[in-house]
C-alpha cells in the first residue's frame, strides 16, 4: 500500500516537472524572437522581388553574405507580380505577397555554407528568381 502511494507521488511530480520544462519552453521561445526583433546584431537586407529576378540596391539576384550566428533579417517587397523569399536549409520564408505587399522573416544563420534562396512560386527560382546566402 505505502509503494502504491510512494508510485503516485512519483507520477505527480514527473508530470509537474513535464508542465513547468512545457511552459518554460514557450517563455524561452518568446525571448529569442524579442531579441531578433531589437538585438543590435541583427543584419538586415531589404530586397524585392519582380518576375523573375531579386533586387538589392539595384542589384540583381544579388549574393547575402553574412557570418555564422549573425541573426539574419529579409525585408521583401514584391514590386511586381506574386512572389516570396525562402531559403530550405534554414527553415526560412516570408510571407507570399503580391505586387506592392512586403513580409519578413528572422533567422538565425547557424551554419557555415552557401545556401540558395529563391522564390518558391510556380516554376519562378526555374525562371532565375534565385540567389546565394553566405555564411563564412
Ligand atoms: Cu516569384
Amino acid at each position: 500500500m505505502n509503494k502504491k502511494v510512494l508510485w503516485i507521488i512519483i507520477a505527480l511530480v514527473i508530470l509537474a516537472g513535464g508542465f513547468y520544462f512545457l511552459s518554460d519552453g514557450e517563455i524561452t521561445g518568446n525571448v529569442v524572437a524579442d531579441n531578433l526583433v531589437e538585438g543590435s546584431n541583427v543584419k538586415t537586407f531589404v530586397l524585392t522581388g519582380e518576375n523573375f529576378k531579386f533586387m538589392m540596391n539595384g542589384i540583381e539576384s544579388p549574393e547575402i553574405k553574412v557570418k555564422q550566428g549573425d541573426k539574419v533579417r529579409i525585408e521583401f517587397t514584391s514590386t511586381t507580380g506574386f512572389h516570396d523569399w525562402k531559403v530550405d536549409e534554414f527553415n526560412a520564408a516570408t510571407e507570399k505577397v503580391n505586387a506592392g505587399e512586403s513580409s519578413f522573416i528572422e533567422f538565425t544563420a547557424d551554419k557555415k555554407g552557401s545556401f540558395e534562396y529563391y522564390c518558391s512560386i510556380g516554376q519562378h527560382r526555374k525562371n532565375g528568381m534565385k540567389g546565394n546566402l553566405i555564411v563564412e
